[in-house]
């Protein structure tokens, strides 16, 4: 049907499925396609990623589109593969027209089904691969309106209140290469630095699909657990629980509980280690026993804090052995490990889904991983390849999601050892890490000079008030942080050829 929004003195034609109900902030629209004719001709448009790596933020209707260009391996890890439209200005779940005035017309999708949303010349458009989700539309304020649809969200699928505080993973240190040992000599090291989360990352498993003790654990988990709880930090783990390489015992000895391709074989559902891998088909019965053992086991070791990576791996289009659509497929699983975990374990998400995560993580990374350099000049149309630039650029795009969990921009550097990135470039990524209010490094002690040592110290302690005072400016307890000329590649920073 024909409605007509009517918005300051914008007057806003739509195709609709049903007549829209008011709501805080906007209009509630039933679920069905959607098409607003705005009167912004060539401008800003807001695109959202699917996943956690998934590219985000503001180009030009008539620029250049945001996402992952050219390469269908990396699409199919770090975004919604099926449904992208490289070449097309679209995302996933939400997007956003205007902007000149400060003020934005928005298309928020209220539920799951991979609701897209686009732009395409002076339309802004919202279908889903299954009808299920309703839409919120509002035009004002752009951070008002994010902030209304956020909540109008968090109405429909939840919120929880529990803080990560700061946290230490051994990832962007260690990388896969960690022991017993090592964890051991680095949690001493931190010992009465005032961190809350001590987090394993990956490399304790013996193969991603594993989740017992690998052999460089010989002690067994439950001992580095104890450890680190000893040490007065609260023990965190990686894992990822939806996926399975090809050499894992599950995916050797019982294939028929993955995802499966249209050639009745395992269905390929993403690339690392390099490898491919599969996912596991969580509407199968024994694949829910099999995540209630694992998580029984993980937090049974003593393991409070997970970080559940390549969730998005869930979220694929395949068959399984029930017909349910994808994200509803996804978002059970993830309630099941909820249900299985408790409610006082902290779960952080990384790879997710963002709209389907709602309501049941505790925080969710919003960004690509960071490194330690800038950019990578070797790599074109890829803004979820690792790096700082990308990782500030998605994560700062992303601040509006603070009002669904915590949002985790990746780890920060103090360290200038081993490090490509310089002082500025740093502070930058600890600037956007105070913006989003979540702060997680990854530098050993060991690997820090005296000076730096007591920034970290700093850090950790500190808790920022933070007050955004336009799309890519803040203010962080009295201090501006502009990060305007990241987003426009002229940085303003001394290492600007890496961005070249
Ligand atoms: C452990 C790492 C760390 C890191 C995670 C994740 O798009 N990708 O292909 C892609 C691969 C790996 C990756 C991120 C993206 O890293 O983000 O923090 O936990 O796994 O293996």
């Amino acid at each position: 049907m024909l409605h007509t929004f009517r918005f300051d003195d914008h007057v806003i034609p739509a195709t609709v499925s049903g007549e829209p109900t008011e709501t805080t902030g906007g209009w509630v629209v039933p679920a069905g396609r959607v098409a607003l004719l705005h009167p912004f001709d060539h401008t800003d448009f807001y695109r959202h990623g699917w996943n956690s790596w998934s590219p985000s933020g503001w180009t030009r209707t008539d620029g250049e589109t945001i996402g992952i260009k050219d390469s269908p391996e990396r699409l199919l890890t770090a975004d919604d593969a099926v449904n992208e439209t490289p070449h097309r200005h679209s995302g996933s779940a939400v997007g956003a027209v205007g902007g000149t005035d400060g003020k934005v017309l928005l298309l928020g999708a209220l539920g799951l089904g991979t609701p897209r949303v686009g732009a395409d010349g002076d339309v802004l458009w919202g279908r889903s691969e299954v009808d299920e989700a309703e839409w919120f539309v509002a035009y004002g304020d752009e951070r008002q309106v994010f902030a209304d649809y956020a909540d109008e969200l968090a109405r429909r699928l939840g919120h929880r209140s529990h803080r990560a505080g700061a946290v230490w993973s051994s990832w962007y240190s260690f990388y896969e290469d960690i022991d017993e040992e090592l964890v051991a000599r680095t949690v001493d090291d931190l010992a009465g630095y005032p961190l809350d989360v001590f987090q394993l990352d990956d490399g304790w498993e013996p193969i991603v699909g594993d989740w017992v003790a690998g052999p460089d654990f010989p002690s067994g988990m439950a001992a580095t657990a104890e450890h680190i709880r000893r040490a007065g930090f609260r023990p965190g783990l990686w894992l990822a629980p939806l996926i399975a390489l090809p050499g894992s015992t599950i995916a050797r000895e019982r294939p028929d509980l993955l995802v499966q391709g249209d050639d009745g074989r395992p269905l390929v559902t993403g690339y690392n280690w390099g490898s491919h891998y599969h996912s596991l088909d969580t509407t199968q019965r024994e694949v829910q026993d099999h995540l209630r053992e694992v998580f029984e086991r993980v937090v049974g070791w003593g393991f409070t804090y997970l970080k559940l990576d390549f969730m998005y791996a869930g979220a694929v289009t395949g068959h399984r052995s029930v017909d349910l659509h994808r994200e509803t497929a996804y978002r059970d699983a993830l309630q099941h490990i909820r249900d299985v975990v408790g409610d006082d374990v902290y779960l952080l998400g990384c790879g997710v889904p963002m709209i389907p995560s709602v309501g049941l993580l505790d925080g969710a990374r919003v960004g690509p991983d960071v490194g330690p350099f800038w950019d990578n000049s070797e790599r074109s149309g890829d803004p979820s390849g690792v790096g700082a630039r990308n990782s500030i650029l998605d994560s700062a795009a992303r601040a509006w999601m603070k009002r669904l969990y915590e949002v985790d921009p990746d780890a920060v550097y103090f360290r200038s050892a081993r490090n490509l990135l310089d002082d500025d470039e740093r502070q930058l990524l600890r600037d956007v890490a105070a913006v989003l209010e979540f702060r997680s490094t990854s530098d050993p002690v060991a690997w820090l000079t005296g000076p730096e040592r007591d920034l970290l110290r700093r850090w950790l302690a500190e808790t920022s008030v933070v007050e955004q005072t336009g799309r890519w400016t803040f203010r962080v307890d009295g201090r501006d942080v502009d990060l305007t000329a990241v987003v426009t590649g002229e940085t303003a920073t001394s290492a600007a050829s890496f961005v070249e």
